[in-house]
């Protein structure tokens, strides 16, 4: 695929990381068709259970969208304002074709958007049925350090500095890891106008 670069990934405690992968031009084609996205279903602040804001800012495309507030995480079939999630744009779903090795396709693709405060702390992804399915990141804009830890919580952790067009695929043992980002180099990349960071994950919700 036109400006997907399928190299030799490196491997952090089982998950692969293709540094890289998606070219300058396909990254600034994918912002555009995040704007349409944003327009359909807007950013939204989440709030965790018990009421703390989070940081990150976050809207969905695909079947289901991730959602939290007062009555708890969950999958969802609209976003906030009730209206469907969009359609996840064709050359992001490229992306998971091209590293997933999945026989299924995403059913949500959930956009974080970092400024240069946000940060998100370390956990683990649980919501989704399937945990035989992979998760696929791709980083759009500012450097982000991102740390790994176990799929226990606590115990030793690595960091690694995720940057734009870097996309890594966490299948297998690493599905249930538990990471986090830690802080976003306000800046470091011109992709955005206005700085800061997208971070898209493709998921299997079903
Ligand atoms: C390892 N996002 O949305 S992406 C998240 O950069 C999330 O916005 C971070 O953690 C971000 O849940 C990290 C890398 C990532 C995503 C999902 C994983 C690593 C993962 C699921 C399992 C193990
Ligand atoms: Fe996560």
């Amino acid at each position: 695929m036109d400006g997907i670069q399928v190299n030799t990934p490196l491997d952090l405690r089982g998950m692969r990381v293709f540094k890289g992968l998606v070219a300058p031009t396909l990254q600034s084609e994918i912002v555009e068709d995040l704007r349409d996205v944003i327009r359909a279903a807007p950013l939204f602040s989440p709030v965790t259970p018990s009421g703390k804001p989070m940081s990150v800012r976050m809207t969905s495309a695909g079947r289901f969208g991730w959602v939290s507030d007062r009555g708890g995480y969950r999958y969802g079939a609209v976003h906030p304002s009730g209206t469907p999630w969009p359609l996840i744009p064709p050359r992001i779903l490229a992306i998971w074709d091209a590293v997933s090795q999945a026989a299924r396709q995403p059913e949500c693709c959930l956009i974080n958007f970092y400024d240069e405060h946000a940060r998100m702390g370390i956990h683990q992804d649980r919501d989704e049925r399937d945990f035989s399915q992979p998760v696929v990141s791709v980083s759009l804009g500012d450097d982000a350090l991102f740390r790994v830890g176990n799929t226990v919580r606590g115990g030793k952790t690595e960091s690694l500095w995720l940057q734009s067009g870097d996309v890594v695929v966490m299948g297998g043992d690493a599905r249930l890891l538990y990471h986090g980002i830690d802080r976003v180099k306000h800046g470091s990349s011109r992709l955005l106008a206005n700085a800061g960071r997208i971070n898209l994950t493709m998921r299997v919700v079903t």
